[in-house]
């Protein structure tokens, strides 16, 4: 099972801190249904060599947009050997006919209803051409992710989990409508099994990768009430209209919540209007921001730069505002019309799509033609918004926005550690080290109020 990589030999943008966060939980999900007895290896060539001298009787490849080309060079490579390759994930279920001559069986959709259909076909020597995932979609009842197969100490997140799939919204330039489509696009686990899965990995560090953690009300109620006495911390995303509807955000604090992945997105109501991005309308981001201070949380705000409405003036407004109200660490992004999306669709019917060329679909090139910055003022922007929130000034102003002692501190060590000490985490991924970090990610998460 192999998660190709776009690595250093082909990107600039390539950082090893940022590819050596988490596991591919993907694969360790889908190889849960080998049985006990077949002989399986996990290779992440994010934090490892991959070595294809090998010739399994099956190759299982997960595709997304920026690994494609590599994905499909292994998969020939495999294939020219006689392996049997299977290639899945959110670029083939967008692309299958990309995909389909570099495999032998392509998957369209999640791979808990397809996967174990395919090892029954493929034992029986009849494996279909292609899957599509449809009809009886659900993550209760699955086998116990193979965590077994996963090298802990070369991430510094091994504890990544995800106990939801997909999102109640539908926003037009999320890959979820056209990964889901044709089935249920939002559903959870069971509490207990989720509640089981947490308590089986080791630490008190947890780092959910759920797009929206707090999406399903009853669902997020339980999960926290469980997980109120198992003493972790913990990390997740959610959207700005959760975190200040009812108390559902306090009780995530109360179970350990001390991160959260923020999508603002834009301050456009347009913007927001256009990319049906409804649920941000009128809410006050600014209140989100004061209310996750006052918990303790600290926010990663993602922010779209390049949507119709944006000028000139759209970077420093954004920067600007994440400085004022504390934003402990920002991704700002390049919009990027992921083929499958609407957002794909609206730019290609207009002929605006301007490079077809999957390695630049990594939010960093502008790969379609804006419609009021020139493609060279929205890079130029794009870079410098980077480079301004990251100064030490403000990182040091953004640390003041917050009334608390330990949550200034937590802050500076926060948002200097994941952009200025770079040179540091290099040299403990060298040393394959990188999880001995992992206690002083733990202990500053713990320093809260
Ligand atoms: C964690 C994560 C990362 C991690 C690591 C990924 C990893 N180790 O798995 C890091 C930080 C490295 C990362 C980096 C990037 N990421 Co990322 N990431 C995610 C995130 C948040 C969670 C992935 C996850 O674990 N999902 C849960 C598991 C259970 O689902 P899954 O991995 O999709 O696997 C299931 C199916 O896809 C399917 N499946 C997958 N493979 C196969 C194969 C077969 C044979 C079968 C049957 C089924 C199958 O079955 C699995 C079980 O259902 C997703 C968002 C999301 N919710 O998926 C974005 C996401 C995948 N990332 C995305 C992007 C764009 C990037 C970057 C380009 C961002 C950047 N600017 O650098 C880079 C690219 C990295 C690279 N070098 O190629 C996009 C992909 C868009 C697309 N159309 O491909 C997503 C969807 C975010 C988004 N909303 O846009 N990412």
């Amino acid at each position: 099972m192999i998660l190709p990589a776009l690595t250093e030999a082909k990107s600039p943008f390539w950082r090893p801190i940022k590819y050596s966060l988490f596991p591919p939980l993907g694969l360790a999900t889908l190889a849960a249904f080998l049985s006990p007895d077949d002989e399986v290896e996990l290779v992440d060539d994010h934090v490892e060599r991959l070595t294809t001298d090998d010739a399994p009787d099956l190759v299982v490849i997960q595709v997304y947009i920026t690994n494609a080309y590599r994905a499909y060079a292994l998969a020939d490579e495999y294939r020219a050997k006689g392996c049997y390759v299977a290639l899945g994930g959110l670029h083939v279920t967008a692309l299958p006919d990309e995909a389909a001559p570099h495999a032998d069986s392509v998957f369209i959709g999640p791979g808990e209803q397809t996967f174990p259909q395919f090892l029954d076909d493929f034992r029986a020597g009849c494996p279909r051409p292609r899957y599509r995932s449809a009809t009886g979609r659900t993550i209760h009842g699955l086998p116990p992710v193979r965590r077994d197969l996963i090298k802990r100490e070369r991430y510094l997140v091994p504890n990544s989990i995800v106990v939801t799939r997909g999102c109640p919204q539908h926003c037009d330039f999320c890959y979820k409508d056209a990964f889901f489509a044709g089935g249920r696009s939002f559903y959870t686990q069971r509490v207990d099994e989720a509640l089981a899965e947490i308590d089986r990995l080791p630490g008190r560090h947890l780092y959910f990768l759920d797009d929206h953690l707090l999406g399903d009300r009853r669902f997020a109620e339980g999960l926290f009430e469980g997980m109120r006495g198992m003493n972790r911390l913990f990390q997740g995303a959610a959207t700005v209209d959760s975190v200040l509807r009812g108390d559902l955000i306090e009780r995530a604090a109360e179970a350990g919540l001390r991160s959260l992945f923020v999508g603002f997105e834009t301050f456009s109501p347009e913007n927001l209007r256009a990319s049906n991005k409804k649920q941000n309308l009128a809410k006050d981001y600014a209140e989100v921001a004061r209310r996750l201070s006052n918990l303790g949380i600290m926010i990663n705000g993602s922010f779209v730069f390049g949507m119709d409405e944006d000028g000139p003036d759209v970077f420093s407004r954004t920067v600007d505002w994440a400085v004022r109200h504390g934003i402990t660490t920002s991704t700002f992004h390049i919009q990027t019309p992921y083929p499958g999306t609407r957002l794909y669709q609206q730019l290609a019917v207009a002929g605006r799509i301007t490079s077809r060329d999957w390695d630049h679909y990594d939010t960093r090139h502008v790969v379609y033609r804006p419609a009021r910055l020139s493609p060279e003022a929205l890079k130029a922007g794009y870079d410098r918004a980077y480079r301004d929130f990251y100064g030490w000034s403000n990182i040091v102003r953004a640390a003041a926005a917050h009334d608390n002692t330990k949550h200034r501190a937590k802050h500076l060590f926060y948002a200097a550690g994941w952009k200025k000490f770079e040179p540091l985490w290099d040299l403990c991924i060298k040393a394959r080290q990188l999880g001995a970090m992992t206690p002083l990610l733990e202990a500053v998460l713990s320093r809260v109020t």
